[in-house]
């Protein structure tokens, strides 16, 4: 089936907020797409089906969304 990561995100609150973090979201590797919902503090990430580890995925995403100033959390 697809691949997705949903994270719970921190700190929003504008749209150039969002921005950010999709930018943020597309430098790691395996990434496809994202959606990220400022209303709901929320990103959904689509990955590449040949990713084999998403939980490295998760962390680099996390790390990633936590240098640009948001704190991200793992939902599961
Ligand atoms: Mo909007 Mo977000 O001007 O840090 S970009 S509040």
């Amino acid at each position: 089936g697809e691949k997705l990561i949903d994270l719970s995100i921190k700190g929003m609150t504008c749209a150039g907020c969002v921005s950010s973090i999709e930018k943020a979201i597309a430098q790691v590797p395996g990434v496809l797409s994202s959606s990220v919902d400022l209303m709901n503090g929320a990103a959904r990430i689509h990955l590449n089906e040949d990713v084999d580890d998403l939980n490295s995925v998760e962390h680099q995403l996390i790390i990633k969304i936590s240098e640009s100033g948001y704190e991200a959390i793992a939902l599961d």
